[in-house]
This record gives structure tokens, sequence and C-alpha cells, in this order.
């Protein structure tokens, strides 16, 4: 049997997974979605990923019909039913069936749980690092679209940039906000090391709060490092010593190359090797059993 997808409180067979087009989801990129990480049958940081979907969706006047614990629950049986060792889980949402952008006429949110393998970065690149070039297009403004929540529709502007990226052949794209300050990767938060300090920007700079952006903060405080947040601009991140990326799929990779600036001596940095060992290890202790 394939693996099994939560719909709408059922479990059924992934092809019948299927939704309206009419939802406005579909039609209007209206909902929300958490990435989560399985790693050897324990599910990572789980309960920080339900409380940012339920904290987007109240946001957007979005009503989850169950408590965060009873979503965890939901999360954890199609991760069990679908035996995942290691892999990932995408949580999406969307305000429902409605033709018509009045959210009113959704009566019911649209509630998927599913289970995938992970793509990941091949692990040369955590030997030798990442290159990354500086996209055109800006993380919204949160006057309009607010970056913690993790909205399906804003992610347009990532696909975009992403695409400006893949044309550059980079590993990842990097966003600056409308002001022209360092916000984050396509699908990842940004950190500099210098002279031995961490930065990273802040969430007013127009990032998500990423979960491992947070985790990665605690362990490196936990190690001895000052870190702090930072309003930046591309002349930070081309004169630092050290720069990687944090995110659920790359963990913490790091960055060699900007905008064909060289990092640093070109090689992943001494801080960054042992915040990268740190995390993995972190990940095996980490996690709720499923
Ligand atoms: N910034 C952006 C814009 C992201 O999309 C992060 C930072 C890192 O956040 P976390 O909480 O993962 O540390 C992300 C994460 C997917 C997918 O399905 C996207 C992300 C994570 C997992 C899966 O495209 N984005």
């Amino acid at each position: 049997m394939g693996p099994v997808v939560y719909l709408n409180g059922k479990l059924v067979p992934e092809n019948e997974a299927v939704i309206s087009i009419y939802d406005h989801g579909f039609l209007y990129g209206d909902g929300l979605f958490e990435g989560i990480r399985c790693y050897d049958r324990k599910v990572f940081k789980l309960k920080e990923h339900i409380e940012r979907l339920f904290l987007g969706a109240k946001a957007i006047g979005i009503e989850i019909p169950m408590t965060q614990e009873e979503f965890i629950d939901c999360v954890l049986n199609v991760v069990r039913t679908n035996e995942v060792v290691d892999g990932y889980i995408r949580v999406t949402i969307s305000r429902g069936i409605g033709l018509g952008l009045d959210p009113r006429v959704c009566k019911k949110p649209t509630i998927a749980i599913s289970t995938s393998k992970l793509s990941l970065y091949p692990e040369e690149m955590y030997k030798n690092g990442l290159h990354v070039v500086t996209c055109s297009t800006r993380v919204p403004p949160s006057q309009s679209i607010e970056p913690r929540i993790k909205l399906t529709g804003k992610y347009i502007c990532n696909i975009m940039a992403k695409m400006e990226a893949n044309r550059e052949n980079a590993g990842e794209g990097l966003m600056l906000n409308v002001e022209g300050y360092i916000a984050e990767c396509t699908g990842d938060n940004i950190f500099i090391v210098k002279n031995g300090k961490i930065y990273t920007p802040p969430p007013y700079a127009g990032i998500l709060e990423g979960i491992t952006r947070q985790t990665v903060i605690e362990l490196a405080r936990e190690g001895g490092y000052d870190v702090s947040e930072k309003t930046m601009t591309l002349y930070d991140v081309y004169s630092a010593d050290e720069c990687f990326l944090t995110g659920t799929a790359a963990e913490v990779i790091p960055v060699v190359k900007v905008d064909e600036r060289i990092i640093g001596n070109g090689k992943p940095g001494a801080i960054t090797g042992k915040l990268i060992n740190a995390f993995r290890a972190y990940t095996k202790r980490e996690g709720v059993p499923v």
C-alpha cells in the first residue's frame, strides 16, 4: 500500500487525496503551510511548527477545528501509518472551498497532512559550501504580508527569486527587503560571523522566524558564542568572515561565495562547522517520538 494522507478528518490513499478547484488555496493562494522533518522516527520541533501554524491561522482568520494537541496527534498518526523513519512532513491548510474573494463564503478550512522524501543538498555542499546570489525580487513588505506567517501565497516571491538563482546556477537566492536590507534566502534564514560574533537579521527585516534559526541561536549561545540580531546590508555579508544558512531542509549549510565575492577564505568557516555538528547532534536528541 502507498502512503496515506490526512485530508479533512480522514486518512485516504495519496492518489485519492483530491481537493476542489474552488478551494481558496487553489484560487487565491489563501492558506498556510509547514514543512517538518522526521529524524529516526522522531518529529523535530513538532510543537513549534504547529504553534507557528496556529498563530498564522489565527492572524489570517482561519479557524482550525481542533486543538494544537489534537493536531499534533493527527500528524503523528500519519507519520506512524506511513512508517516514516527519516523524511518530510507537509502540513497544508487553506481557507476552504468558496468561489469569490469574500472569505465569508469559506465555511471550513481544508487541512492536509502528508509525508514525503526530502530533497536535500548533496553532502559535498556541506563540505565545500554554497554559492548564493542576490535576487531582484524583494520580500513583500510587512505592511502587505506579515513575513512571520508561513502563507502559501507569499511564496510566489520566493519562487520568482529561486528562478533568478537557478538562472545563475546558484545554490540559493538571497532576498532583500524593499529598503534594501538583508532579509533571508528563498527557503532559509541567513547568518554571518564577524570577529567571532554571530549575526542574523531581525524579524522586522521581513523574515520567517525559522525554527531552525531559533534552534541554532540557542545552540550557539550554549556553545558560548555571542549571537545578535542586526539590520544588515550586502556589505555586511560580503565582508563577513563566515556565512551560513539555516532551514528545515538544509539544516545548517555554509555559504562561501555571494555575488562572486569570496566569503572569508572561501572555505566553510570554523564556527559554521561547529554549529553544523552541534545541530546534527541535537537532531539525534530532540523530537517527538512517533
Ligand atoms: N525562510 C523561508 C522563506 C522559508 O520558507 C525558512 C526561512 C526556514 O524556516 P524553518 O522553520 O524551516 O527553519 C523557510 C523554510 C517547502 C519547505 O516545502 C519550505 C521550508 C521548509 C521546509 C519545507 O518548500 N521553508
